[in-house]
């Protein structure tokens, strides 16, 4: 079919592609998305007409459906994710690496025809406030209507962002399939997607991703992983900049003084729970900016402000509870969708731990009837709502402010259950930037595969760097080096998920991190005491605040030990890990690591004396 140029857009480069891509995937007509609320209900009921999903009870969940996906479409595909740099050392070890020109030829072969029978939507989206000097604007084409909704909550869409993009804008162009075509008379599925293929492909040069056979998550909603974590780290790194996997909140303490955190925490790691928890410490208020992306550029006063790039959550839903994350719950009470989770008989969903007692009897996220005690999860455990952030009760004022929030902390941590100690403060910026390219997490359900292997993930963005991890170290450092050291965020390592012996988590978490974000806000503004380790600085004796918290003497000493034994174990780990990057690891970081290893080996000795 041959696309009709749309009148909304005199970008010339922009109709010249969705032609193209027209000729190319053959669709029954294309549809240039205005972000309109009507257009929003007219893909809720395409979804619910075609059976993909169920409206809940409007009563309980105004204006929200319910998903559920092909068992083999459930999360991130990481196997079948590529970076197609021209060179191949520009992707690095922890990529997986295709050649552009092959995989261009590959995904054309696949994506022609693949939209036959379907809609071909035009979604123009811009990543952060429109208008924003730290937004950027993409525009995906895709055939999935369940994907034009999700990006309607996920991301700013339609006429405005035309506007905005202009006649001569730039754009980073995504192309969505689900590579599943209608042809002849069969029926469509309630998810179709591509079961023999999947590839989700960049292709950093000219900003462009192609992803093909999976309609789930970050494989599909390209704004969010794809664009503003692989393609913009690329564009980042050239332009002096950072685009992180990190939450971003403010904090502000009884005095009502503010400050604004980052923090790096791999995929189902508590980043949503963090950045709207409702503090336990009396007076002390934690407001949201973002759960999972920031774009973090110097202004003019030498800090560094973030942007969220997104406009809604796409939260892990098991787990989530009005006692573990009140504030998430309350998200997503209306104008949401659920994907996988399961749904009770009076129209409304349900995942584990979303109330002490499951109910009676539910159907569950594989479409079978559930009871409780059956054995089985009757929410996937990557189950997720998509919810509006603007509706989240502690959204912050400053959201959408287009300058930015200035940071004056930043996070890095993962699922740890030993060694890594509650909270540890870098000693430099450089020391930071070491404890981030170390950070190792168990392995979560937010990707397919193996779920609780340990694996090392620098700061959080082993799945979503788009170039070399090398040179995203020395860009760290680089970042370091441009600045004023005293305007420069502090960074801290934190782990929520030490175990005791009992194999037991010693920290409560959730609105209990705030004595954790308290002493971070306390060393931020220099009021509150550290002491040296060979580690790190962490907390002085009485300077993290327990009160009112029954926890153990033993369970706080055992926080915050330094587990040198433990740390020096992890020596030959850290070297392989670095060894993988050749001569691209920054020399600073190896001074760090030759450091730390003196530092844990003159403690080990003394230990002995
Ligand atoms: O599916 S997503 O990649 O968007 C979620 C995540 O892994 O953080
Ligand atoms: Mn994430």
């Amino acid at each position: 079919m041959h696309a009709k140029a749309n009148s909304m857009t005199a970008n010339a480069k922009l109709q010249a592609w969705v032609q193209d891509t027209a000729a190319m995937c053959r669709p029954e007509q294309v549809v240039w998305c205005d972000g309109s609320p009507a257009e929003y209900q007219a893909m809720l009921r395409h979804m619910i007409l075609a059976g993909t999903a169920i409206r809940l009870d409007p009563n309980k969940r105004p204006n929200s459906i319910f998903v559920r996906s092909d068992p083999a479409d459930v999360a991130r595909v990481e196997e079948f994710t590529f970076i197609c740099s021209r060179s191949s050392d520009d992707a690095g070890p922890t990529n997986n690496w295709r050649d552009p020109d092959e995989t261009r030829n590959l995904l054309t072969g696949l994506f022609a025809g693949s939209m036959q029978g379907r809609t071909m939507y035009v979604i123009p989206y811009s990543m952060g406030p429109i208008g924003s000097p730290i937004a950027k604007i993409g525009v995906e084409i895709t055939d999935s209507p369940y994907v034009v909704a999700s990006m309607h909550i996920m991301a700013r869409v339609g006429t405005r962002v035309l506007e905005a993009l202009g006649r001569d804008g730039e754009f980073t162009r995504g192309l969505h399939s689900v590579g599943a075509p209608l042809v002849g008379n069969v029926p469509d599925t309630p998810w179709p997607c591509n079961s023999a293929s999947k590839y989700i492909c960049h292709f950093p040069e000219p900003r462009e991703i192609w992803s093909f056979g999976s309609g789930y998550g970050g494989n599909a909603l390209l704004g969010k992983k794809c664009h503003a974590l692989r393609i913009a780290s690329v564009q980042a790194r050239e332009e002096g900049w950072l685009a992180e996997h990190m939450l971003i909140l403010g904090l502000t303490n009884p005095e009502g003084r503010k400050i604004f955190i980052g923090a790096a925490f791999p995929s189902a790691c508590g980043k949503t729970n963090l950045a709207m928890m409702n503090p336990t410490l009396p007076g002390w208020k934690v407001e949201v900016v973002g759960d999972d992306i920031a774009w973090m550029k110097f202004g003019a006063d030498g800090r560094l402000y973030a942007i969220n790039p997104e406009a809604g959550f796409f939260g892990v839903a098991p787990g989530t509870s009005m006692k573990s994350n009140p504030n998430a719950m309350l998200t997503a009470r209306e104008n949401s969708i659920f994907t996988n989770c399961a749904i009770t008989p009076d129209g409304d969903v349900w995942w584990e731990e979303m109330t002490d007692t499951p109910p009676a009897e539910l159907t569950d996220w594989l479409r079978r009837p559930w009871t409780p005690g059956n054995g089985r999860k009757a929410a996937h455990p990557n189950a997720r709502f998509t919810a509006p952030a603007r509706q989240c009760p502690v959204i912050s004022p400053d959201w959408e402010n287009p300058a930015g929030v200035p940071i004056s902390a930043m996070l890095v941590g993962g699922r740890r259950a030993s060694v890594v100690p509650l909270v540890n403060e870098a000693l430099s910026w450089q020391h930071g930037t070491f404890l981030g390219s170390i950070m190792s997490s168990e392995t979560t359900a937010a990707a397919a595969g193996a779920v609780g292997a340990l694996r090392l993930d620098p700061f959080a963005m082993l799945p979503f760097c788009g170039y070399h991890m090398g040179d995203y170290f020395a860009h760290w450092l680089e970042i370091g080096r441009a600045a004023d050291p005293a305007k420069l965020p502090k960074i801290f390592q934190v782990n929520w998920f030490r175990k005791g012996k009992d194999g037991k988590f010693l920290w409560p978490g959730y609105g209990d991190n705030s004595r954790v974000l308290k002493w971070v806000f306390e060393r931020v503004t220099g009021l509150s005491q550290a002491i040296d380790t060979p580690i790190g600085r962490l907390p002085a004796p009485g300077a993290l605040d327990v009160s009112g918290l029954s926890i153990g003497d033993e369970a706080l000493a055992d926080l915050l030990r330094v587990d040198v034994d433990g740390w020096l174990a992890e020596l030959p780990l850290m070297k392989k890990h670095y060894a993988r990057f050749g001569s691209k690891l920054p020399r600073g970081l190896e001074e760090e690591l030759k450091s730390l290893e003196q530092r844990l080996q003159s403690a080990a000795v003394g230990a002995r004396r």
